[in-house]
């Protein structure tokens, strides 16, 4: 749903098979099937009513009329400030709006089973970091990063970044960092570490006074009680060419060096291609080459976690230069 009309949707199931024909192409490391896992790792990072929901939530919604079964469920109504969250609705609807935060993010049939499936691919590629690889990438589709404890938006559902850091932390790792380079602010992501000492956030997007999702990501936003201080936000404008968004790139990656990291989850939104359809930054295909190796400069482990990106054509070519230049810098 977009300004009034249905169209069609920008997060397609193409995507993910450019990345994969791409990564078949090039060869680069092995390509494995995620482990399974136990849902209850979710609630490691999402409140348990909130999967109960997206679980749940297509057979609820084929079940108020069968004809729902080829329309998409979308919210309708939303609590705002003063209004109640802590009772659970009963009327369907009512719970979809508690739990999201646009109209623009269709849940289908296959949402869950696909969610489900990119935190495995997320929390797989923890596993491989743990088990001594340098890096590992999370091909997930539907994106994360705008998911929270107990909200979806932005095209996302579980927040697969999050998943993963939470499960390095589980894991051992200390401290872990998260740099969010998707075109839009990771407010799931963000608002998820915020109290947090030991997962430090830094995002580089476009800015929210006019780029969704508006309501979060402005540099004033540095983290809260045990947190302050591990969050840095780095908007940029509409616009912003490589060689500005390369020196926001620095800065993050600075920020992540003093916080002494033991390992990274990178949110690796393509969206700031100068081709992508909804965003606004000029990023070339070329320069993913470059972002990849200032990335491994930080000389930690790394799990890449697909994000945004909706030039379909060229998604795999630009994700796939990021994991060449990460790749070339930490042999
Ligand atoms: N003209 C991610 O990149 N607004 N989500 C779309 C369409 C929502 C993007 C406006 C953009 C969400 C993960
Ligand atoms: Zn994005």
């Amino acid at each position: 749903m977009f300004r009034g009309e249905f169209v069609p949707c920008f997060e397609v199931a193409a995507r993910a098979e450019r990345v994969l024909e791409e990564l078949r192409c090039r060869q680069l490391g092995v390509i494995e099937e995620p482990v399974p896992f136990d849902d209850s790792v979710l609630h490691r990072v999402h409140a348990p009513r909130y999967v109960d929901f997206l679980r749940g939530a297509w057979d609820e919604w084929v079940a108020l009329n069968p004809a729902h079964r080829d329309r998409d469920a979308l919210p309708s109504v939303w609590p705002v400030r003063q209004h109640r969250s802590d009772v659970l609705p009963e009327n369907f609807a009512a719970r979809m709006g508690l739990f999201s935060f646009d109209v623009g993010t269709p849940l289908t049939s296959g949402t869950w089973r696909a969610a489900r499936g990119g935190a495995a691919c997320a929390l797989s590629a923890v596993e491989r970091i743990r088990s001594g690889s340098r890096s590992a990438f999370a091909l997930t589709r539907p994106p994360g990063h705008h998911a929270g404890h107990d909200f979806f938006g932005g095209y996302c559902f579980l927040n697969n970044a999050a998943l993963a850091a939470q499960a390095l932390r589980d894991g051992g790792a200390e401290r872990v960092a998260v740099l969010d380079v998707d075109y839009h602010h990771g407010n799931g992501t963000q608002s998820l570490f915020y109290e947090r000492a030991d997962v430090f956030f830094a995002s580089i997007h476009g800015d929210p006074r006019t780029e969704y999702p508006f309501y979060l990501g402005y540099p004033d936003e540095v983290g809260l009680e045990a947190g302050r201080g591990f969050n840095l936000n780095i908007p940029l404008p509409r616009g912003t060419e490589f060689p500005a968004w390369r020196a926001a790139l620095a800065g993050g990656l600075r920020a992540i060096g003093d916080f002494r990291a033991d390992a990274l989850v990178v949110s690796l939104g393509v969206d700031t291609y100068e081709a992508d359809p909804i965003s606004g930054f000029r990023l070339c295909s070329d320069d993913y080459l470059r972002v990849g190796e200032d990335i491994a400069h930080a000389g930690l482990p790394t799990v890449f976690v697909l994000e945004g990106g909706y030039a379909v054509e060229e998604i795999g070519v630009n994700v796939l230069n990021v994991l060449e230049g990460f790749e070339a810098c930490s042999s």
